[in-house]
This record gives C-alpha cells, sequence and structure tokens, in this order.
C-alpha cells in the first residue's frame, strides 16, 4: 500500500483564510477513488478550504511515497509552486503535476526544479500505473502519459468506479459538483477542446444508468438536492438525456448546467426541465456572427436568440457568458454585442476579457503573429494570468484597454440589470439549501 497526498492549490495567492466559496475538486476526488480502490491510502487536502501552511507541513512531513497536485494555467501556479517547494524541500516524496497546465506545457512545467514528474491528460490509470509500479521497484518514466511520453489510452468511463466524495470535507463546500461526461464534441478556437493531439479527447459518457445511479446514490448519501453538473455540454446526447429524464423527474432534484446554444430548442429543453434543471449557462461568446465564425463557435447570432427566448419560454434561468477583446474584434462588433444584450435579455451573466490559454488554437494564432510571448518558466505563465477575465491582462486586442474595461462595464451592468433582485429569486426558485455561503456566491459578480 502506497500513501498518496493529493492537493488542490489555492487559487487565490497568499490566501490565508478559508475561502467559503470554495469549489470540490473533482479530479482528484476521481483519481483518489481508483487508488482507494486499489488498496492505496489517500488524503486529499485543499489549500482553498485549509490555506495554513503549517498544517500542510504537518501533513507533507509525513511523508507521503507521491504528492500529486493539480494545476490549471493561472495564478492559482503560484501556490502550486509553493506547495511543491515545501513538499521537495521537507519530503523524499515523488512531486507529480497533474490537470490542465501540466497537460498543455508539459516541457515548460518539468523544468520547474520542484516538479519531478507530470501526468497528462485523465489521471486516474496512469497515476495508479505509475504508483504501483514504483510500490514494486520498477520504473515508471516510460508509461504513456508520463511525461513527454505519448498519451495514454483513453478511460472507458463506465469502468470507474462510482467518485467517493468522503474524500473531502463534503460539507464544507456550499456547492455540490458532479461530473456525467468528458470532453466536447466541438472545437471552438479558444477553448482547451482545441488542443493539440495530445490532449485532445472525443466527447465520452457515463452511460445513462451509470450517471441516475450516481445522481440518485450522492442524493440519498448526502442529502443533497441541489447540484451543479460541469460538464461542458451536459446534454450533448440527447436520447442519454431523455432516458435520464424519465428517471430524474421523481427525485425532486434541482441542478444547473452548462451547453451550447444549438442544445436549447424546445424538445431538449422540455427533457431538462422535468429532469430538474433550473439554470443554463449559455456560451453566447459575441453578438457578432463574424466573432463567432472566427472564434469557430459553429454557433449564429440567431440560433444564441433562439437559446435565450426558448430557455425563457420553458422556464429556465439563462446564465450567457460572453468575450470581448477577442484579436480582430472591431468597436461595432462589440456594439453588435451590447445590442445583443439589450435585445434578448439574458436572465443572468457575465462578459469577460478575453485571454488566450495555452495550445488553443486561438493561442497559437496570437502567437504566430507576435502578439504573445511564451513564458518561460512556471513562475512567469502564473504572472500572465494574474487576474480573471474582469481585466485586460494581456494585450491581444487592437482596442485599447480603457475602451474595453468601458465596455466590460457597460455590458455586465446591463446583463445584471436588477441583478441581486433577481438572483434572491433565483436562489428561492432553485431551492437550494440556504447556506448562507451560496448566498454571498450567488451576489458576488460571476465572470
Ligand atoms: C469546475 C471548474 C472550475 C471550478 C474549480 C473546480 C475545482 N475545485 O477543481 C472553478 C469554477 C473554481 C474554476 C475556476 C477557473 N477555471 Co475552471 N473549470 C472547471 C470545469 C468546468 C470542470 C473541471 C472538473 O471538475 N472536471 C471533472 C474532473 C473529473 O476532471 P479534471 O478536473 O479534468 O481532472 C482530471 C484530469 O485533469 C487529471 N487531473 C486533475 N488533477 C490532477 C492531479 C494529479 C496529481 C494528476 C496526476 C492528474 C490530475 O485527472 C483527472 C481525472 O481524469 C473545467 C472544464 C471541464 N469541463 O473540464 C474548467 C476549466 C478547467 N477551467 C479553466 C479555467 C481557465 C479556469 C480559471 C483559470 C478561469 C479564470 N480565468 O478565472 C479559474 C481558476 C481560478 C484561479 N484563480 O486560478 C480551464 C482550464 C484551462 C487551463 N489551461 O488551465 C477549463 C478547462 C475551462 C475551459 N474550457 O477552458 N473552474
Ligand atoms: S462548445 Fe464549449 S466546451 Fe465545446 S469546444 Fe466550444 S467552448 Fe469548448
Amino acid at each position: 500500500m502506497s500513501k498518496i497526498l493529493l492537493i488542490q492549490p489555492s487559487f487565490e495567492p497568499g490566501l490565508t483564510v478559508p475561502n467559503l466559496n470554495s469549489t470540490m475538486p473533482l479530479g482528484l476526488i476521481y483519481i483518489g477513488t481508483v487508488l482507494k480502490h486499489n488498496g492505496h491510502q489517500i488524503k486529499i487536502f485543499d489549500r482553498n478550504l485549509n490555506p495554513s501552511d503549517q498544517e500542510l507541513l504537518n501533513l507533507i512531513r509525513k511523508n507521503y511515497d507521491f504528492i500529486g497536485i493539480s494545476s490549471y494555467t493561472s495564478r492559482m501556479l503560484y501556490d502550486a509552486i509553493k506547495v511543491s517547494k515545501m513538499a521537495k524541500e521537507n519530503s523524499n516524496s515523488i512531486v507529480v503535476w497533474g490537470s490542465y497546465h501540466a497537460t498543455s506545457v508539459p516541457e515548460n512545467t518539468l523544468k520547474n526544479e520542484y516538479v519531478d514528474y507530470i501526468v497528462r491528460g485523465e489521471g486516474e490509470e496512469t497515476f495508479l500505473n505509475m504508483v504501483n509500479l514504483h510500490e514494486k521497484g520498477k520504473s515508471f518514466s516510460n508509461l504513456n502519459g508520463v511525461n513527454l511520453n505519448p498519451a495514454a489510452p483513453a478511460i472507458d468511463m463506465d469502468k470507474l468506479p462510482f467518485p467517493d466524495y468522503d474524500l473531502v470535507e463534503v460539507k464544507k463546500y456550499p456547492n455540490f459538483y458532479i461530473s456525467t461526461s468528458r470532453g466536447c464534441p466541438y472545437r471552438c478556437s479558444f477553448c482547451y477542446n482545441s488542443y493539440g493531439p495530445n490532449c485532445m479527447q472525443p466527447y465520452k459518457e457515463f452511460s445513462f444508468n451509470k450517471s441516475v445511479e450516481l445522481i440518485r446514490n450522492l442524493s440519498s448519501k448526502y442529502k443533497k438536492r441541489t447540484f451543479t453538473i460541469v460538464d461542458d455540454n451536459f446534454p450533448s446526447n440527447r436520447e442519454r438525456l431523455k432516458l435520464m429524464s424519465r428517471e430524474m423527474r421523481n427525485m425532486d432534484i434541482k441542478f444547473d448546467i452548462c451547453c451550447r446554444a444549438n442544445y436549447c430548442d424546445m424538445e431538449t429543453l422540455s427533457y431538462l426541465k422535468k429532469a430538474g434543471c433550473w439554470q443554463i449557462q449559455i456560451g453566447v461568446e459575441s453578438g457578432s456572427q463574424r466573432v463567432l465564425n472566427f472564434l469557430k463557435k459553429g454557433t449564429t447570432v440567431k440560433m444564441n436568440a433562439d437559446a435565450i427566448n426558448n430557455c425563457h419560454k420553458i422556464g429556465i434561468m439563462t446564465h450567457a457568458s460572453f468575450m470581448i477583446g477577442i484579436p480582430t474584434e472591431t468597436i461595432e462588433e462589440l456594439n453588435e454585442t451590447l445590442r445583443f444584450v439589450k435585445n434578448n435579455k439574458p436572465d443572468l451573466g457575465g462578459a469577460g476579457i478575453f485571454q488566450p490559454f495555452p495550445r488553443t488554437k486561438l493561442w497559437d494564432y496570437c502567437m504566430e503573429r507576435g502578439i504573445i510571448k511564451e513564458p518561460k518558466t512556471t513562475e512567469e505563465w502564473a504572472g500572465l494570468y494574474p487576474t480573471g477575465y474582469n481585466k485586460v491582462n494581456m494585450k491581444v486586442s487592437d482596442i485599447p484597454n480603457e475602451t474595453l474595461m468601458q465596455y466590460h462595464h457597460n455590458l455586465n451592468k446591463m446583463i445584471n440589470k436588477g441583478r441581486n433582485l433577481k438572483k434572491i429569486f433565483l436562489y428561492l426558485k432553485s431551492r437550494r439549501m440556504p447556506d448562507y455561503r451560496r448566498v454571498i456566491s450567488i451576489l458576488k459578480p460571476r465572470i
């Protein structure tokens, strides 16, 4: 049996008090479950809930065989580096990075002196194979999916055990996250689904039976009635949705999802509504058809408008997401986005300032034109994304920063007009448990 510590770094650098709005580290739950099923001892430590360095140090000193760390390309990397440094300086543990940053920037991540290995792509099988080989005293450097080796074969989701949420402190998270599918059938040029061959995966899902059982088990075990389904496009498979809807309508649950406008036809929405869906986050992105084409979004302005209107008709709340400051976008096209919001009135939403993520098609576009420069170290990567989408972090648009910020302000104001009252109403409508952390999170602007 090996001892493994899995760490979710803090999303905010220098966090000193627990973030009451922390989100469940589902990736670590999935990996931890598979390792636990194979007889290993697992501890998941979420720095967003427990930012105390001393507490972490005490754990690190227990000399785990492996310390696995998640990485998003964001300022979260500052804490990922800090945690890895603490691990290397205070234990003999093997430090392994996984998740989106390690997957999309592998060479650079491996140059970091505090990272021993990386796992690219889905972590369950690769990490398990690593741990098992190490336990037998064998080398795992040649395993597929490890470091720069060829990608590991895609996982059959139905063969995965049910995720063991007891690995985290469920009660400390205001919201319950569920994943029933991975990947997306589309390849928008700004999204992680447009990465190169090592990372891009075809869409796959839990079967209808497994998805329903997962939701049923979780709601009865944890007495939860509300969930967020984190799938990129939960309704991608309409047949599965239809079957799920039949089963879920009697479960008395509420959930919110993300999806593209083309899944918001009345028939699909009726299945969603019956199943208990109360809010859909729609990636509208822009009110300009030229910009949508540039983003390879595969949607039309009309499709987006119809999606919002259909949701209004059927009584599902719309949370519309927009991006501004996209390369080649003009002021007139920003005005088209403003007009879209004015005409279609999504219930809630946000407009964020675009920043390209590594290895996406738009990242390559900006690199080829010299608009951005590839960072040289993990610290530099962290520094490239100092905030969320509410500031101009990277200058990739020809529109002056002040003008972009003005549009950002106006758009968000227009989208969220009367938001607080509306949000309280939504909160009640979704019948979420009156958890004060959830209320705070709902009242905070979300971009
Ligand atoms: C839920 C979610 C969040 C949650 C965080 C959840 C959490 N606590 O982990 C919240 C809302 C907080 C969030 C925030 C952000 N997010 Co987010 N988020 C997601 C989302 C929708 C689902 C992630 C998930 O749970 N998937 C299900 C689990 C099972 O899969 P997984 O996480 O991929 O884990 C697998 C592998 O990655 C790997 N793995 C993961 N960790 C580890 C660790 C080890 C040691 C190993 C070996 C393997 C491994 O194995 C796991 C099992 O196969 C994804 C999109 C998506 N559908 O995946 C975006 C996504 C991950 N987010 C993204 C981004 C950009 C962000 C932000 C940076 C946005 C921003 N600018 O503010 C912020 C981060 C804030 C910050 N300050 O750093 C990008 C990441 C791109 C990138 N290159 O990093 C994604 C891919 C969205 C996108 N379309 O581009 N996010
Ligand atoms: S539809 Fe959404 S998840 Fe799929 S590639 Fe486009 S932005 Fe990404």
